[in-house]
């Protein structure tokens, strides 16, 4: 039967997810969990906040790190209030200072004023993140611009002790996020990380953990730092024979994925609300703001990506009133725009033969809520509206528990029998958002036209946004 409905979570349950007789590359559990996630923050934090650099040297005296109030409670407040996921902090930059007391480094917040020395900002964040109900994740910079050992093998065994001490300690770490940077230590030397042992240890000590990187192993870099996937975005990449940092595919390469690529390494787009990662207080009138955010939000997780948005704390601890105010503006923006999904009494059809849709549908669900998304699993469609609709957006899931394996689409506006309009496109993904100047539109056609394997359309709905919201 073509018009097979079966709920996400039962197929998901039914399909194991490593069973791939068609070798098209599969989400892990992990990272399918990941996908969901959207919306999280960034949190640049740590000397350079007092400093007011961007890449310390790594010989700031530790002194300098002192905020006068820091509260992580405030930033889990924030991420909530923005609709975000979860939080995940620069435990160390490049610049080497640990916000954490590590044994393995003397040059932390334990070496520090704040709290004479007794504070704990990844205690204090991943008590806060739990409380909050956020995912916490930290950034742990292999190049250390401080440390002794860096540029010599034992430096390996020091990065390898932070991360144990990290997941014993302050777990779950639901992201370990890598830096590729990997200038020269306080000695002059370059070090040979050692990836495969990192990755190791990340496997043996927190196994649930999603690893980012320029190329994986689970998460990639998107190929810039201004928060924007590729129109076309592959979740499927290529790693063999690239490196982090110098080595990693070109840009574009990391932009949309490769289409024939082995493994699938989703891309994670990285981006500020300020022009630098830390707080400056001159660049305080320089925050992005609502109507910036959603155009990011429609040019990240809008092609399959996710988005982190930066956020730092300024030299108090706090995020300050006007990036808070922001990203309140954004979720509004985003709450206002998708809350009333057009489709909601619309009837859909599958194409039986050859442009006979005749078949009677699926109902059509909310979007957001995969256990409510039904997979349609079929190749073309049409939606017909009760009545003429004016709408400008419309949103497209694919079924990526089962791979992702649309390479072209197609969608065709009627008034009545005459075609008014039609967007092509390639990638879906997890989520695709299309938007459009307003149409009147009576039915739609869903057109598959190329696919890999099965099409999995897992979910549509359409909206009537702000004009001014439309993509730029
Ligand atoms: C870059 C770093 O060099 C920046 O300082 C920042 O942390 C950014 C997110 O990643 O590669």
């Amino acid at each position: 039967m073509k018009n097979l409905i079966c709920s996400f979570f039962t197929l998901l349950s039914c399909s194991a997810l490593s069973q791939n007789s068609d070798n098209l590359p599969r989400p892990t559990r992990q990272q399918l969990a990941w996908h969901e996630n959207e919306l999280y923050l960034f949190v640049h934090f740590g000397p350079n906040t007092f400093t007011d650099k961007e890449w310390g040297d790594g010989n700031e005296p530790e002194q300098l790190f002192n905020p006068s109030s820091l509260d992580c409670k405030q930033w889990c407040r924030v991420a909530r209030a923005a609709g975000a996921k979860g939080i995940i902090i620069t435990a160390k930059h490049h610049d080497g200072f640990c916000l954490w007391p590590s044994k393995y480094s003397t040059h932390t917040v334990r070496e520090s004023k704040w709290k004479d020395g007794k504070g704990d900002v990844l205690m204090e964040l991943s008590q806060a993140c739990k409380q909050y109900g956020l995912k916490f994740g930290v950034y742990l910079s292999p190049w250390d611009r401080n440390h002794p050992d860096y540029g010599t093998e034992k430096y390996n065994d020091v990065f390898v002790n932070m991360m144990k001490e990290i997941f014993q300690n302050y777990g779950p770490v639901w992201e370990m996020w890598w830096d590729g940077a990997n200038g020269e230590g306080p000695n002059g030397k370059q070090q040979v990380y050692d990836w495969r042992r990192f990755e190791n240890t990340v496997r043996q000590y927190s196994p649930h953990t999603v690893i980012f990187s320029d190329i994986g192993p689970d998460i990639r870099w998107v190929g810039n730092e201004k928060g924007i996937a590729g129109e076309t975005n592959w979740n499927f990449l290529d790693t063999a024979g690239f490196k982090r940092g110098l080595g990693a595919p070109s840009n574009d390469t990391l932009q949309q994925g490769n289409y024939w690529g082995k493994n699938w390494i989703p891309a994670e787009c990285d981006v500020s609300i300020r022009p630098g990662w830390f707080y400056h207080a001159s660049e305080d009138k320089k925050i992005k703001q609502p109507d910036s955010l959603f155009q990011l939000y429609l040019k990240s997780v809008g092609r399959g990506a996710n988005l982190l948005l930066n956020v730092p704390p300024d030299r108090r601890g706090l995020i300050t009133d006007k990036d808070s105010t922001s990203l309140a503006g954004f979720r509004k923006l985003k709450t206002e725009s998708f809350s009333n999904n057009l489709l909601k009494e619309a009837s859909t059809y599958y194409e039986f033969t050859k442009n006979d849709f005749s078949e009677k549908p699926m109902q059509i669900r909310e979007l957001d809520h995969p256990t409510q998304t039904y997979a349609i699993n079929m190749q073309n469609f049409i939606v017909q509206m009760k009545e003429p609709t004016k709408m400008n957006c419309i949103i497209l899931r694919e079924a990526i528990h089962l791979g992702q394996t649309i390479r072209r689409f197609n969608i065709v506006f009627y008034n009545g029998d005459k075609a008014i309009n039609q967007i092509l496109g390639t990638s879906i993904g997890r989520k695709r958002i299309l938007t459009f100047p307003a149409l009147t539109v009576t039915s739609f056609k869903v057109y598959i036209e190329d696919a890999r394997g099965n099409d999995n359309v897992s979910g549509i709905a359409a909206y009537l946004i702000d004009e001014k919201l439309i993509e730029k």
